[in-house]
């Protein structure tokens, strides 16, 4: 490997591998936070954060929206497929190297040419993937989860696993195979189910059980597919409500976990949980990661923020110390984030167009989480919100709090208590919170 960069070209000219100089540093290519080296809570910043790299919005998304066209120039892109697919890896790695993250995520047609044909899609993405395999050898990045788009080709428009018809479904099962094959070549920590078209735009013409059987049963084939062939990381499910369907089957974490179990998935699935999701579905980041912690399901992150006016799904990368503060605090609690990362599923604004954009958003990002690591690391070492939790709760700690803890009360017996009971008004000390947190964040 020449400097950071592999292949002939190098795509990112000018900027070399960028360095931690701390929060009094004026540069806007370096970390201000992240120190990947040091030590928290016993580990280094890096292994507690495991970022990841998101390939479709670094290297693919060129700024189209609804109402303009690309924004983005690539330097690496080319007509021909094949060599279009090995430039983009070039710049990828190269990028992802310099960046200093550990990990890499994409979906089969971010890295590969999509084809018309069966026979096209197996060819080109089979030939990639030999060649990921090599750059990942090379500079030592490692793919935290692949993912198949069973999204943007046309035939998907009525659902992939849920689409009324059989074909459909059988074209989809063919990319999630090839996608299991790939990630088993890659050494793959986690794969993905993002289920953007897994849901209705209308009940009138939607059998919405039947549909949500299909995506248990097509779930459950490729859980046993993957083992079968040696996958041993984690499957993820990643909630989102809406957007592109009117309304996607795994609306949120409560939504996703339940028909985990239903459909007898708990071993092998968790959720990954993205904050502009969670905020899509009415709650909050830290509401959906908590939800995960309380029942064993927090598989992985998609590390991005919403905008508190638009409601739709911005992608933005995250800079809200807070929201990182809460997010760390509970993947702590979590005891880490185990297979999973923190996967930047964000984009640069359509009007960031410089190269150099693309350093200083992940950069941003990257120190917006460490900024949450170190002030989740201050909140538990002090203690003071855990006790202030914990003695909220004390009346269950003994006596006939204890025992209804335990189930050892009847309902009856819970009346005749109430019968004689003071009933104090306790206050919840919200505000006072509020404060501590922001000593925390800022003494
Ligand atoms: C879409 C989204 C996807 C998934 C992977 O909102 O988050 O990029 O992360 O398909
Ligand atoms: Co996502």
């Amino acid at each position: 490997m020449k400097d950071y960069f592999v292949g002939n070209t190098e795509y990112f000219k000018g900027i070399g591998k960028i360095q931690y100089e701390g929060a009094k540093s004026d540069n806007p290519l370096a970390f201000k936070f992240y120190n990947p080296k040091k030590i928290v809570r016993g580990k280094t910043m890096e292994d507690h954060l495991r970022f990841s790299v998101a390939y479709w919005h670094s290297f693919c998304a060129d700024g189209t929206d609804p109402f303009g066209r690309a924004t983005q120039t690539y330097p690496w892109r080319d007509s021909n497929p094949s060599r279009n697919a090995r430039n983009k890896a070039e710049a990828a790695f190269e990028f992802i190297t310099k960046l200093g993250a550990p990990y890499y995520a994409f979906h089969d047609a971010d890295v590969a040419y999509d084809g018309e044909t069966a026979a096209e899609y197996e060819k080109y993405y089979l030939e990639i993937a030999e060649y990921l395999k090599e750059l990942q050898k090379a500079t030592g990045v490692k793919l935290l989860w692949n993912t198949s788009n069973l999204f943007s080709h046309p035939r998907y428009m009525n659902g992939a696993a849920t689409n009324p018809e059989f074909n459909v479904l059988t074209r989809a099962a063919l990319q999630v195979k090839t996608n299991l094959d790939v990630n088993v070549t890659l050494g793959g920590e986690g794969y993905t189910f993002w289920g953007g078209r897994e849901g209705y735009m209308s009940l009138w013409n939607t059998d919405m059980k039947r549909e949500e059987e299909h995506l248990g049963m097509f779930f459950r084939l490729a859980r046993d597919y993957g083992r079968s062939i040696g996958f041993k990381g984690t499957f993820y499910i990643e909630p989102k409500p809406m957007e592109p369907s009117k309304h996607q089957y795994d609306f949120d974490a409560a939504t996703a976990i339940a028909f985990i179990r239903k459909y007898d998935l708990q071993d092998d699935f968790k959720c990954n949980i993205e904050n502009n999701h969670a905020t899509l579905a009415g709650h909050t980041f830290a509401h959906d990661l908590q939800v995960c912690v309380d029942n064993g399901m927090l598989g992985s992150v998609d590390a991005n923020q919403g905008d508190r006016q638009n409601g739709w799904d911005t992608d933005e990368f995250p800079s809200d110390v807070y929201e990182t503060t809460e997010a760390m605090l509970i993947i702590l609690r979590n005891g880490g984030l185990h297979s999973g990362g923190l996967n930047f599923d964000a984009k640069r604004r359509r009007n960031s167009t410089d190269l150099s954009d693309m350093f200083i958003s992940h950069i941003g990002g990257m120190d917006a989480f460490a900024l949450g690591l170190l002030a989740a690391d201050k909140i538990l070492s002090d203690g003071k919100i855990d006790a202030m939790k914990k003695e909220r709760y004390s009346s269950f700690d003994s006596g006939d709090g204890a025992n209804y803890e335990k189930g050892l009360c009847t309902l009856e017996q819970l009346a005749e208590l109430g019968r004689k009971a003071a009933t104090p008004l306790i206050s919840g000390k919200q505000e006072l919170l509020n404060n501590l947190v922001n000593q925390y964040l800022f003494s």
